[in-house]
């Protein structure tokens, strides 16, 4: 019995060949990212810790210049490909696996071009009508997550009659429709959107049933690193645990989601969540060494 989780088709070799959930480590060329905001804005100091994820445990990287915090302001297409095309180039012309993170079809595009192997949608195809079309034309591995809105608005847009319900049901839609329009539906990976027009316990719902979402076929994203809803879950008299004491909370996410078959965990530090992985793994009996 294979123990490997689900994964899209087309990914780059090293990808395709694990057998235990992937690991991706983050990288935010942006000024205001929640966790990681202003510390990699500058190419060069974005290459170096793409470089440093690596050789802490990551499988790929995550390219993203634009953030996506709650109240974020959107930026201009030429700033957001002026930020990730020098990163996600140099880190693929020196063979690391790259996902860019753009809801633009045009950055997705030039990013493909410049080496990324796979595309990482937050909106899901909603945020442009071309996405879909251009995924289809690249032919990589597309990450589409749910969404309700822009960051600016999605506080407002956290209201569901049954999160999981309405989650999977809105995905549906998107996966749908990314596949007429194209895409290959085995190169389509979901994402239920943690923290994305979600209160904290709409994430803890989301996590306790994840079987609902395994149970849809298609590879499973998750991104719940450093996340609120963790600081919410380990807060000592009211007080949230700060951003940068959750990377263990992020891990314990790490395994649970490796447990119930997660293709891929989205992490800011990837050591922990790659022994977790490891250690799910040779729990469940996939690795015979
Ligand atoms: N979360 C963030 C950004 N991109 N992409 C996917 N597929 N899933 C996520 O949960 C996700 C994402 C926001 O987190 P960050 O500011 O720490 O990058």
């Amino acid at each position: 019995m294979s123990h490997s989780p689900v994964r899209p088709d087309g990914l780059p070799l090293s990808l395709a060949q694990l057998d235990r959930c992937a690991v991706m480590g983050i990288i935010n060329v942006t000024p205001d990212s929640f966790s990681d905001g202003g510390r990699w804005l500058e190419s060069s100091t974005a290459i170096d810790h793409g470089f440093a994820l690596m050789a802490d445990g990551a499988d790929l990287v995550d390219i993203g210049g634009e953030s996506t915090r709650p109240g974020a302001e959107r930026i201009p297409e030429d700033e957001e490909l002026r930020r990730v095309i020098p990163v996600v180039s140099a880190l693929a012309q020196q063979g690391v696996p790259v996902s860019i993170d753009t809801m633009r079809a045009s950055v997705a595009r030039a990013a493909v071009e410049a080496g990324a192997a796979i595309v990482n949608d937050i909106s899901g195809g909603a945020a442009d009508e071309t996405m879909y079309a251009v995924v289809a034309e690249l032919g990589v591995p597309y990450i589409a997550m749910h969404w309700r809105g822009f960051s600016n608005e999605m506080e407002q847009l956290a209201n569901y009659e049954n999160v999981v319900h309405d989650v999977i049901a809105e995905l549906m839609v998107r996966v749908n429709a990314a596949q007429a329009a194209g895409v290959d539906p085995r190169r389509i990976v979901i994402d239920p959107g943690l923290g994305f027009a979600k209160k904290a316990h709409h994430n803890w719902e989301l996590l306790r049933q994840f079987h609902r979402f395994t149970e849809l076929g298609y590879p499973i994203l998750i991104g719940a690193a450093r996340k609120r809803f963790l600081g919410s879950a380990l807060a000592i008299d009211g007080e949230p645990r700060p951003v940068e004491q959750r990377d263990a909370a992020t891990d314990a996410v790490t395994v649970l989601s490796a447990t119930h078959g997660a293709w891929c965990v989205r992490v800011h530090s990837p050591r922990g969540s790659r022994d977790a992985v490891c250690v799910v793994q040779a729990w469940k009996g996939g690795d015979e060494s």
